[in-house]
């Protein structure tokens, strides 16, 4: 399916929102006015753009430890999330997700998750329930390259194969787990290889390039619904800032960075709106604006959202 200039568009949308919606969070933890941590995914946020711009409410996403551009992009109120992230009744999960477990069950976002490969056992459950319920949902599994050396990972894609389940893994190689570089975690280069010991057809796609991520996601749903099994795609990236906002980053070799500033993911989409899809500049920056409006308006939610009781730990302990 290729790109329209409207999925181009909100495509675009999704990506600033990420983006300045992380560069905010960043921000207010590096001052002190936000507790917690954050895992920043800049650069790689044409992945979830991509993805979610197949998938409705009706569709489970599982996330990771570096989740804001996963439940971003699948829609989760920005004020809902803000709030969350400063640990406040009004957030999402009333506060007790905090940014490493967050969920919006509502919106199909399974929830983030600080285990590692954690994710995986319960993409593949979600999408049994699917297959079980015959129901056209599917269910996405995001995980990074470091995720794939846990036991789960091949757990989740044997069950997924063998049952045949709509569910599509989207690796998103970014190129480190931590400080660690993949070629140092795993003797494969390309993680793709793995996909074929369990007959699941795989794909390696430009993380990069919005419009790549989006055709190949588009095809992946597509026969997930159809009912034609699991797919899988590794979506190589490159994460443009530390592994979490303290990350000092001694470990990132000179000019690395700067070879991977040219392919940014936003600036890329934005040159091909202007070039191909006749979008003029000022339209893209009232986009931004916009952007930036919801983005005070969330963090203005977070800051008059009234903090949790010590007797509301007793509550919402089984469900919202
Ligand atoms: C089971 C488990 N082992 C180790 C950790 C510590 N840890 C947190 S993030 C991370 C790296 C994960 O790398 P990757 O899966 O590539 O995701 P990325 O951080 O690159 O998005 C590790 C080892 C953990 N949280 N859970």
């Amino acid at each position: 399916m290729p790109l329209c200039k409207n999925d181009g568009l909100e495509m675009y949308k999704r990506m600033l929102r990420i983006r300045l919606f992380e560069e905010k969070a960043v921000q207010l933890f590096q001052e002190g006015s936000m507790p917690g941590r954050v895992f920043p995914c800049t650069g790689e946020e044409a992945v979830s753009a991509g993805v979610s711009m197949h998938l409705d409410d009706h569709d489970y996403i599982t996330s990771t430890h570096r989740p804001n551009g996963h439940l971003i992009a699948k829609g989760i109120s920005l004020k809902e999330m803000m709030a969350e992230l400063f640990g406040k009744n009004e957030g999402s999960c009333a506060g007790k997700g905090g940014p490493m477990h967050i969920a919006d069950i509502e919106k199909g976002i399974l929830g983030a998750n600080g285990i590692v490969g954690g994710g995986f056992p319960i993409a593949v459950g979600a999408a049994f329930a699917h297959h079980y319920k015959k129901q056209r949902g599917v269910a996405v599994c995001y995980f990074g390259d470091g995720a794939t050396n846990q036991g789960t990972f091949h757990e989740a894609l044997n069950l997924a194969s063998i049952w045949s389940l709509p569910v599509i893994f989207v690796c998103e190689n970014n190129s480190y787990g931590m400080s660690m570089k993949q070629e140092d975690h795993q003797r494969i280069a390309d993680i793709v290889e793995r996909a074929p010991a369990y007959r699941i057809p795989a794909e390696i796609v430009d993380g990069n390039d919005a419009a790549a991520v989006f055709e190949q996601a588009g095809k992946a749903v597509k026969k997930a619904r159809e009912g034609e099994g699991p797919c899988f795609l590794e979506c190589k990236t490159y994460r443009k800032t530390g592994h979490s906002a303290e990350d000092q980053q001694a470990y990132r070799p000179e000019n690395e960075l700067s070879q991977w500033q040219s392919k940014d993911p936003i600036q890329r989409l934005s040159r091909l709106l202007q070039e191909e899809e006749e979008v003029q500049s000022n339209e893209l920056l009232m986009v931004e604006q916009e952007i930036k409006r919801e983005i005070e308006e969330a963090v203005e939610f977070a800051y008059e959202s009234a903090s949790p009781q010590p007797g509301d730990a007793l509550l919402h302990a089984f469900c919202r």
